[in-house]
């Protein structure tokens, strides 16, 4: 099964995605996501430049030994825009190898280990009420996991609320936008979000909040320690993650459960993290983190230190990535949990899929490969749209700060 042709098609039907076609000498094509938000382009041209020139002609089975060929081949190694065209020609490989073997990818993956993916959905709203009720439409959809966030009083924008009920999108304009942060006001007002979110959904609906990098380690406990009572799934992505000691610090001060790795690109950005025990949920993904064949290996160390998966899942993980994600978790033994934001109705019909939700479940399906299609000539109605992601600011002194 030698590679005969590597296409990257760059469209926007509702955002931007990036997305790579192998062809093979027997007919087949298997389809890669190589998305990485407000910078799409850069990965397109590594892919276009740099590594299709290296994949013609060579044999489509060799999973491995081209992933190898391509992290250690290039001697640049890691980084988001290498690791994710990497990921973009490993997941069209495996989406290969499935079909090759008319089998669904989550059985060569090993076959299931459960009956289905459990997702959580996104409410936000745009105070305290709003995110209250946005909290249980989620619950009537039937999913049984769900992240609130809401608007902060006194703050213009802020992260996680968005203007459309389901879609969510940061990467929300040509130039970035800026956000407006001020920590004083969120840490008062997140314990009050999850206190009147708790009451009204129960004990039984598993809950999530995403910091988004804005705390520091300290501030990032006392948040942890104010949740406890509401008994949270996780609490992501408090602090950066590059200062991995930082997670101790945060660690010894609360039982809140913490979930990281959302930007990590390679198991050199979590081991720390995973062998010290400092997170309990690992959010690396398949379209940033090299691939189906590199996440394996991710999951499988952290396996061993009792952290569980919770891969990223925004809209700007392409349904290539979705179907990817839902293969991987009904096969991986260490599953925890897998976010799901919705597409747009143009994204769905650009990249048609065998996936479905029912009951707060995802199943990537019983069609051969990873179940994920490419409309090429809907798609070439939907041309690239520049889009960056947002700017945040602290409110008082215009200060640049994480977001
Ligand atoms: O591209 C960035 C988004 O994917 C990110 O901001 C979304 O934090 C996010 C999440 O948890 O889904
Ligand atoms: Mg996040």
């Amino acid at each position: 099964m030698k590679i005969t042709e590597a296409e990257v098609f760059v469209c926007c039907p509702g955002r931007n995605f990036v997305t790579l076609r192998l062809r093979t000498d027997d007919g087949l094509t298997g389809l890669g996501d190589a998305t990485l938000n407000g910078r799409e382009l850069a990965v397109a041209s590594y892919l276009k430049d740099h590594v299709i020139p290296c994949l013609i002609g060579r044999d489509a089975h060799r999973i491995e030994d081209t992933w190898q060929y391509l992290y250690r081949g290039a001697y640049w190694r890691r980084g988001p825009v290498t690791m994710t065209a990497i990921a973009a020609v490993d997941v069209a490989l495996w989406d290969l190898k499935a079909k090759a073997a008319r089998m669904p990818l989550y059985q060569l993956l090993g076959g299931a280990c459960r009956s289905g993916v459990l997702v959580y959905g996104h409410a936000n709203g745009r105070d305290l009420a709003h995110t209250v009720e946005e909290v249980l439409r989620y619950k009537e959809m039937g999913y049984r996991a769900i992240r609130a966030q809401s608007g902060i009083p006194g703050l213009n924008k802020v992260y996680g609320v968005s203007k459309d009920a389901l879609f969510y999108e940061p990467a929300d304009a040509a130039l970035p936008s800026e956000h407006d942060w001020d920590t004083g006001k969120y840490l008062r007002h997140t314990p009050q979000l999850f206190a009147r979110v708790r009451e009204a959904v129960g004990p039984d609906i598993h809950l999530l909040h995403d910091v988004h990098h804005r705390l520091t380690p300290i501030e990032a406990a006392r948040l942890g320690k104010d949740l406890e009572p509401f008994r949270l799934f996780w609490m992501e992505d408090p602090t950066p993650a590059e200062n991995q000691d930082a997670f101790r610090l945060i660690r010894q001060h609360t039982v809140t459960p913490l979930a990281v790795g959302e930007v990590f690109n390679t198991i050199w950005d979590c081991k720390r993290l995973i062998e010290e025990q400092l997170i309990d949920y690992i959010r690396a993904t398949v379209v940033h983190a090299g691939g189906i064949t590199h996440l394996r290996r991710i999951a499988d160390f952290a396996a061993l230190h009792q952290v569980r998966t919770g891969c990223h899942g925004a809209t700007d993980l392409s349904p290539v990535t979705m179907g990817a994600a839902l293969h991987f978790g009904l096969a991986v033994p260490n599953f925890g949990i897998q976010e799901y934001m919705r597409h747009t109705e143009e994204t769905d019909a650009v990249f048609p899929h065998a996936y479905r939700f029912a009951d707060g479940f995802l199943h990537p399906g019983e069609a051969i490969g990873h179940g994920v299609d490419f409309d090429e000539t809907l798609a070439a109605k939907y041309p690239y749209r520049r889009a960056y992601l947002p700017v945040n600011r602290l409110a008082h002194d215009g200060t640049l700060w994480d977001w």
